[in-house]
């Protein structure tokens, strides 16, 4: 019986008519023969709708497609657009990839092109390629700067538009070749400005230490002009650079501060440098212990942290200075601590909101963090250390300082 309902069925003309109410005298296993026969129908016609529509879909692509020229072309094009994706998630990796396919010549010229015209680009992943350490690579970022036209520009200018064209790496070994590239180019464009590129350098980092402490809201000491002046004294090969150039400089960030591209949704917007780490840990509380998860964003060797990635204002800040950290064991996994050495019961200096909105002083006499894995424990632990223990960018520029200090003539 089962047999003959399904060959009714295949040969079409009782299938659309198979009865809605079952014949009476089917057997339990009859009816469910029949049931399971109709859903498989159902499958069945679904799956033809759906090649239906894919042939559909084809060829109304092979039509749209015209002549053999377009079809390269669209190939080609969706191969830069892989070899873009390529590259923002991994610079070295979509670069190859584009040579490889020999849509960009392997050259250093040909690349930087392709960096400054940064179509679809992410402008980390350019910073990071242009900042790596390989000779292949420091060609490039010659090649690149070479692009940029400073001629006439003042360095608060040439520095806008150098900073826009990618985001520094936070690495300072990376900044340093990169503002060295940047001050040569700058000196090239407009000779006779300083007496040489280091003077060059070390007023561009002035000026971008004043864009942070001037825009900063966490910065409370605005520095004025006279004390900007005077903080340069000296810089142009021992002697000073005319106290105009300076004011104009200063009044031109403080009147409008640097652009700097922001592809990652760090909110703290006035940070200069790319955060050092960021990322979601627990957070013991001070007089109330109680562990809360927070967004914690390690940079200007500070510790802020967050109740969600978007929010503008930190819950609390903690200045690491004069801080130590160690691993401590806790119910929760993966602790670590922030405390003052030899001090058991000193308060941390640190401040912190309150329910209200308040900003007080903190109460911690440590700060205990706990990370999701064994791995982001030790990472955010080398951060930290890395952070309390130097400050990359003094080191660069105590370095630059003393070698033209000895230009100095008497
Ligand atoms: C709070 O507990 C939170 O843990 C606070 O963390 C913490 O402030 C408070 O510490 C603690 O009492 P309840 O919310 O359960 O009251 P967060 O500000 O991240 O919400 P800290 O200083 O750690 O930010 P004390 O010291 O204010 O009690």
């Amino acid at each position: 019986r089962t047999l003959q309902i399904d060959t009714e069925i295949k040969s079409g003309e009782r299938g659309k008519m198979l009865p809605a109410q079952l014949p009476d005298d089917l057997t339990p296993e009859e009816q469910q023969e029949l049931e399971n026969i109709r859903r498989r129908k159902q499958e069945l016609q679904e799956d033809i709708q759906r090649l239906k529509d894919e042939i559909a879909e084809v060829t109304s692509e092979i039509e749209n497609l015209g002549s053999t020229e377009e079809r390269k072309n669209m190939q080609r094009n969706k191969q830069v657009a892989m070899g873009r994706k390529k590259f923002n998630m991994d610079p070295k990796k979509g670069i190859q990839f584009l040579i490889e396919n020999d849509l960009l010549k392997n050259t250093s010229d040909d690349i930087a092109q392709f960096l400054y015209k940064g179509e679809g680009l992410n402008k980390t992943a350019i910073g990071d390629y242009l900042g790596e350490r390989d000779d292949f690579n420091i060609q490039v970022l010659h090649a690149f700067v070479e692009l940029h036209e400073f001629t006439d520009l003042n360095l608060v200018q040439a520095l806008r538009q150098f900073l826009w064209s990618f985001r520094l790496p936070g690495e300072a070994q990376k900044i340093d070749r990169m503002m060295e590239a940047f001050a040569q180019r700058y000196c090239q464009c407009n000779p006779g400005v300083f007496q040489s590129t280091d003077t060059c350098y070390i007023l561009s980092f002035a000026i971008i230490m004043l864009n942070t402490s001037l825009h900063n809201p966490n910065v409370k000491d605005k520095p004025t002009v006279e004390r900007f002046i005077s903080m340069n004294r000296g810089i142009n090969d021992g002697g000073d650079l005319p106290e105009d150039l300076l004011r104009n400089l200063y009044d031109s960030i403080k009147n409008e501060p640097f652009k700097i591209p922001e592809d990652d949704g760090n909110d703290l917007t006035h940070t200069f440098f790319n955060p050092d780490r960021e990322g979601w840990l627990l957070k013991l509380g001070g007089r109330v212990k109680t562990w809360k998860r927070r967004w914690f964003i390690l940079t200007d060797n500070c510790l802020y942290y967050f109740e969600y990635t978007t929010d503008k204002e930190p819950r609390g800040i903690i200045p690491l200075e004069n801080l130590s950290i160690k691993e401590v064991e806790d119910k929760k996994p993966n602790c670590f601590e922030l405390f003052i050495p030899d001090n058991k019961d000193q308060v941390i200096k640190a401040c912190k909101t309150e329910a209200d909105g308040r900003v007080v002083e903190g109460n911690h006499t440590f700060y205990r963090i706990s990370a999701p894995t064994a791995e982001e424990k030790d990472e955010w632990m080398n951060s930290i250390k890395a952070a309390i223990s130097r400050d990359p960018f003094y080191e660069m520029l105590a370095a630059r300082k003393k070698k033209v200090s000895s230009m100095k003539r008497h």
